[in-house]
């Protein structure tokens, strides 16, 4: 996910980029063509409130940050296809993102409504649902956030809205996306199947008609239940009974300010309801209160609710805060046959009963019946009746509404004339470009710049010449961030935002990491238009599996800070003002008390924030990452813990040295591949055993004469460590464990003393490994130390830089020859717990995939080690082998 240009990079930024670096350095070093892009989410409100406060032009804002925070990628020792970089906020970039709009447009699917919106009243700007907290507040300024009626544009997600909820099944397979991910996007997305039901309206007093009134439910088996209808404060009835009734009016001025969960209710004293289900009876039935409810939503289903008090949480309370005392009827139950008594108040068991379950026997027709079944047939009642019921699913998604009164952002294409509407602006007037506006026009303006420029609005009208004025709302910068990932395998072309040719190799991203702080949105967006593209009539189908944009995606977790909290007051404590002189025993420096310590999000308010430009200056970029990678899995928080670098700054060191150690045997030749002058009967064996496939233990056994216990140790160590290592690259993620890994070989190198001749070609062997599978994640440290191992003979190396010498390919059939028992990792949620010896484990269960050798550890332990414990030394927790 590209960066947004805010001016310095932060940690957050060093560690999603760190994690596509290495994956994309493994990639390119297995032989893959990589394209590793970058680019800038140019647009948006930080770099308008900068030009307002301190009266510099957007874009001059934007540019200058970029070049900084570009500056500081470099020293993070990535590497990027910069040729590729893109800007949404350049006019070769968002001319593609205005005709993405017109395409919409000309599909019907980009439409300007009047609604009801949220309205930032600091920002001046209207904005999405989302970007509105719980507390009815902006996510940006804080601000109160007001709904207004304003005319807006917005692009039809909804016409979409089954194939992005089913399409989501598909990237559940083998763990594409986080499951977290998912269940936000189904989530967001929303599918209820129920019912659509009418209730009659009759009025008591007057001789005024209603329509009836429709409700969607999602439990028609609760019908016989109903004790009241709620209607929403703009449900059409209570609009038409507000003319009249001034306590009415007065009830919904009031409503206003209550907060969304609210049970208040006003009784319409004028009307009742009759339930549907009377006909079936082919009785009138009772008369049913009508009540208006804020907890009702505007725009959920049709604004109008059943009550069921019985099965209902919310309908409950409500009931008893507006009808009080009354018994409630149960009429579905857990147990067939059952007949519950009626809920009465304070008797402990006034709790409707929200599982579905059975009818109760008492209702005729449906008793006994399951709830499933009921709502169905219930249904079908009614319609025998002659009267409506539908099935129907309701969505909570909503339209995209993209339009910000706003200056820095995609101009929308759209020029409105009196007379033809709002016209598209033709193709060939593409871009519409923003206009160039002074410095000073900035400083301290409030609302919306391009409104106030009569020059740059004034224009005339494509379709009929007369007077015409721009569309002077720009679009939602999550429009920008919806396709910039097309441009990347195009990003020079004029004539179209990417050419289909291109697209079909390129497309869809094999992998894609970011914050999970766009779980929801942005992905759901990318999604759409790539949806969009790939059902449009002028676009080759088929390059994007059912249209979606990223196979794979990895959400990295957040980074936490060191907080100092003074435990006398809670106050937030700066850095300075404790006494790290001991680290781990920090004292407040003008009081001596021990501070609490906490990790937290960083914050400026919590003065916990990190500059990676100073840890990079301070231990390097290679550290820097690795520490990164090492502290958490990719997915967890990482709790940033400078101290802890130091540990790794030494094993880099290690790796370095023992690149240049003096045991490197003379003739370890330049080249990488296996000496000649290696002991022969070595080589043989190896080369032997290695490529058969049923190894006889008659060679086994000369092997394992040949090749001491230290140095099989040390080999079948390499080899397990590949593989481990290939694995996690590419397909668990799991970037700590690849380090601890290399950690470890690298010190086994070190350890394993000089058994025989042979050792030193055993150690210089497994240091080339250990460098080519440490390059992706210290580049830089993998390149020096490739230097050291190959030159140290004095010969020109023939593979000058490490990342050509290809990633190293695991000899796991050399293994079981050279050991007969094999060491176990257990890990638990990616956590190395403990480790294990396990007798040999056959070759037909090593050829399997890693579940598998792992269930057969499993039932191996549970076998041969019953009650056998083993310590967690991290947790101090002891785990044991149980049959
Ligand atoms: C009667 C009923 C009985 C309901 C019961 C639930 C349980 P989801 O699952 O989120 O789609 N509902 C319908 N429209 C509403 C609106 N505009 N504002 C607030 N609530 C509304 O929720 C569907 C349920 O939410 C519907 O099913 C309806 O209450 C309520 F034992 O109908 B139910
Ligand atoms: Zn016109």
């Amino acid at each position: 996910m590209f960066p947004y240009p805010s001016g310095t990079l932060h940690l957050g930024h060093l560690r999603v980029y760190t994690i596509a670096d290495v994956l994309a350095r493994f990639k390119h070093m297995q032989g893959y063509k990589v394209l590793h892009p970058i680019g800038w989410d140019a647009f948006g409100l930080p770099a308008e409130n900068a030009a307002i406060e301190r009266g510099v032009h957007p874009e001059k804002w934007t540019l200058q940050n970029i070049e900084v925070m570009k500056g500081q990628m470099k020293e993070m020792g990535g590497r990027w296809d910069w040729d590729a970089e893109i800007r949404t906020c350049d006019p070769a970039f968002y001319k593609h993102t205005q005709r993405i709009f017109l395409m919409l447009h000309e599909h019907g699917l980009a439409y300007q409504a009047e609604s009801l919106v949220n309205y930032d009243p600091v920002d001046k700007t209207v904005l999405a649902n989302e970007q509105v907290d719980v507390n009815g507040c902006s996510w940006r300024s804080g601000a109160k956030v007001e709904k207004v009626m304003l005319k807006q544009w917005f692009l039809k997600i909804k016409a979409f809205q089954a194939p992005l909820l089913k399409d989501l099944d598909a990237l559940t397979r083998d763990g594409r996306w986080p499951e977290k991910v998912l269940a936000m996007q189904r989530n967001w997305i929303g599918k209820s199947e129920g019912a659509q039901l009418w209730f009659d309206i009759f009025s008591t007093g007057s001789e005024q008609r209603f329509e009836p009134v429709d409700v969607f439910t999602t439990r028609a088996d609760t019908l016989f239940g109903v004790q009241y209808i709620a209607l929403s404060l703009r449900h059409p009835i209570v609009q038409q009974l507000a003319i009249e009734d001034e306590s009415l009016r007065t009830f919904m001025e009031r409503a206003r300010d209550l907060p969304p969960d609210t049970k208040e209710g006003f009784l319409l004293r004028n009307i009742v309801a009759r339930n549907p289900v009377a006909h079936v009876r082919g009785t009138t039935g009772p008369s049913i209160p009508v009540y208006v409810a804020p907890y009702v939503l505007d725009d959920y289903g049709s604004g109008a609710v059943m009550g069921v008090p019985g099965h209902d949480t919310r309908d409950h309370a409500f009931w008893r805060k507006n009808a009080g005392d009354e018994p409630i009827r149960l009429v579905v139950s857990a147990k067939q046959g059952d007949l519950p008594m009626p809920l009465v108040p304070r008797s402990g068991a006034d709790v409707p009963i929200v599982e579905r379950g059975f009818v109760t026997a008492d209702i005729e027709g449906f008793g006994d019946m399951t709830s499933k079944q009921a709502a169905d047939e219930v249904i079908q009642a009614i319609i025998d009746t002659g009267k409506p019921a539908l099935p129907t699913a309701n969505w909570r998604l909503r339209d995209w509404l993209i339009s910000r009164q706003r200056y820095w952002g995609t101009p929308i294409p759209i020029i409105h004339c009196n007379s033809c509407g709002a016209v598209p602006v033709p193709e060939k007037d593409l871009p519409v470009e923003l206009p160039k506006l002074p410095d000073s026009f900035f400083q301290g303006r409030k609302g919306n710049p391009l409104a106030e420029d009569e020059i740059w609005k004034k224009t005339s009208c494509p379709k009929c010449g007369s007077a015409a004025e721009r569309e002077t709302d720009t679009m939602d910068t999550f429009m920008d961030s919806s396709w910039y990932f097309f441009r990347f395998l195009d990003p020079k072309n004029e004539n179209a935002l990417v050419d289909p040719s291109k697209a079909n190799s390129g497309m869809p991203v094999d992998l894609y990491v970011g914050g999970v702080e766009h779980a929801i949105l942005h992905l759901l967006y990318a999604r759409f238009i790539s949806k969009l593209l790939a059902t449009t009539p002028t676009w080759p189908k088929g390059y994007l599996t059912n249209g979606e944009p990223f196979t794979r995606l990895i959400t990295q977790g957040m980074v936490h800070g060191e907080t100092f909290t003074n435990p006398e007051n809670g106050r937030f404590l700066h850095p300075d003002e404790v006494d790290l002189t001991n680290p781990s025993r920090p004292v407040i420096k003008a009081t001596g008390v021990t501070p609490n310590v906490s990790y937290e999000k960083m914050s400026k308010s919590k003065y916990n924030g990190v500059d990676p430009g100073a840890t990079i200056a301070k231990y390097g970029a290679d550290a820097t990452r690795a520490h990164m990678l090492f502290q958490a899995p990719v997915g967890d928080v990482l709790e940033w813990d400078e101290k802890k670098i130091t540990g790794v700054q030494r094993w880099l060191h290690r790796v370095i040295r023992l690149s240049a150690a003096s045991w490197i045997p003379d003739d370890a030749v330049e080249k990488f591949v296996i000496p000649a002058q290696i002991d022969a009967k070595l080589l043989n064996i190896l080369q032997e055993l290695s490529t058969s496939t049923d190894a006889k233990s008659a060679s086994r056994e000369s092997l394992l004469s040949v090749v001491k216990a230290d140095e099989a140790k040390l080999w079948t160590q390499a080899q397990q460590t590949i593989a481990s290592v290939v694995e996690s690259y590419s397909q668990t993620y799991s970037l700590n464990t690849i380090v601890s890994d290399l950690m470890m070989l690298t010190n086994s190198i070190w350890d394993t003393p000089h058994a025989s001749s042979i050792t030193p070609y055993l150690k210089w062997y497994s240091t080339a490994h250990l460098i080519r599978m440490l390059a992706p994640i210290a580049p830089s440290v993998a390149e020096e130390a490739w230097h050291l191992l190959t030159t140290c003979t004095g010969q020109e190396p023939s593979v000058l830089t490490v990342f050509a010498t290809g990633f190293p390919e695991a000899d796991l059939a050399i293994v079981p020859l050279l050991t007969s028992t094999r060491r176990c990792v257990v890990q638990v949620d990616g956590k190395r717990k403990f480790e294990v010896d396990i007798q040999k484990i056959p070759d037909r269960v090593l050829s399997q995939d890693r579940q598998a050798v792992a269930k057969f550890v499993l039932v191996e332990l549970a076998q041969t080690e019953d009650g056998r414990e083993w310590l967690d030394r991290e947790s101090g927790k002891i785990w044991k082998a149980s049959a």
